[in-house]
């Protein structure tokens, strides 16, 4: 069974109204095929049962991090992987869970590009390679006022970084979304300017809490979260949580990330979590956290503040928004 949220449908959540296609609208202008289709064509969501991604193959050896948040309670694996933001698989919440459930994951490259002494493609095994998987337990707070406590298995981005090399001018690192138009219904329409990218300053990237994320709870991670590889950075919207990465790029200036690109006027590049810079069509001082009927304060730095706000002294954090 499908389990619509009441709040879950409130216009103000939805990310974008000019955006937004209803479902019917998705299908026909993505050209989807077979029962996913014709469940949506005649919205009968029941039809495909949404029950979150089916288990798959267990992580042996992870460890606890002390960086994880305790005292809250950690969302379902069913939260988790049926209630999904990842357009290249539809803009519906619970589209990825369907539609992404047959990408291919395997054989994955990630292409090392610019600013750095080791330049090339990597193999994703080569990647994870001499890294333990740690348990990260984070808040996700994501821009449209919803959250979710989440147990990310990943490790730091840093590590990645130093067997990179970069060089002095590598000031900001941008990532790159896989992008493939026969396996990814949703960038067949042009609801955003594909590939989606993201990007991080230097420092950001370097932080012990900023990880690459390759399981959830003990197993693999579902494609509907990101598979093989995805970033985490608690302490900022969702968005800059940029899934199935295939590019990182060092470079100099300040890279543009795709929802900027979109409405430089509602999503910055910093997109540091903060309570009180509204988004410019609704409130971000409060929300909603999955499977809570209560509105919680958002917490500024999404309650990171002491480990990340020291990165930001001296700017205006309304202008770097
Ligand atoms: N490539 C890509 N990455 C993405 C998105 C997307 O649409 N495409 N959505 C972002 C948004 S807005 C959020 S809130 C998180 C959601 O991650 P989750 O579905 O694992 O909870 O992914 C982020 N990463
Ligand atoms: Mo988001």
């Amino acid at each position: 069974m499908l389990i619509k949220r009441p709040a879950d449908i409130r216009s103000s959540e939805i990310t974008d109204k000019k955006l937004y296609l209803n479902r019917r609208e998705f299908i026909r202008a993505a050209g989807v095929t077979g029962v996913a289709a014709a469940a949506g064509a005649i919205g009968a969501e029941a039809l495909v049962e949404a029950k979150g991604a089916a288990h798959g193959r267990k992580l042996a050896n992870i460890k606890k991090s002390p960086l994880s948040v305790s005292n809250e309670k950690i969302n379902s694996w069913e939260d988790i992987t049926s209630y999904n933001n990842y357009y290249e698989f539809g803009t519906d919440k619970d589209g990825p869970e369907q539609y992404a459930r047959d990408f291919k994951t395997q054989p994955w490259k990630v292409s090392i590009e610019g600013e750095c002494a080791k330049k090339g493609v990597m193999d994703l095994e080569d990647v994870l390679k001499g890294e333990t998987l740690e348990e990260r337990v984070y808040r996700h707070r994501c821009v449209e006022a919803w959250s979710m406590v989440i147990p990310w298995a990943g490790f730091p981005l840093s590590n990645l970084i130093k067997r990179c090399e970069p060089t002095s001018k590598a000031k900001y690192i941008e990532f790159t979304t896989a992008y493939d138009q026969r396996q990814m219904i949703g960038v067949r329409v042009p609801v955003l300017n594909w590939p989606y990218k993201e990007g991080l300053r230097m420092d950001e990237a370097m932080h012990p809490l900023t990880i690459l994320v390759a399981g959830l709870y003990d197993e693999v991670l579902p494609n509907q979260d990101g598979a093989p590889l995805r970033l985490a950075v608690p302490w900022k919207y969702g968005f800059k949580h940029i899934k199935s990465i295939v590019k990182v790029k060092f470079v100099e200036k300040q890279p543009l990330n795709t929802w900027q690109e979109q409405a430089s006027n509602e999503y910055g590049f910093y997109a540091n979590v903060n309570p009180s810079v509204d988004h410019p069509r609704w409130s971000q001082a409060t929300e909603r956290r999955i499977g809570e009927f209560f509105r919680r304060k958002t917490l500024l730095f999404n309650g990171y503040g002491d480990q990340v706000a020291s990165l930001y002294a001296g700017m205006d954090l309304r202008k770097n928004y």
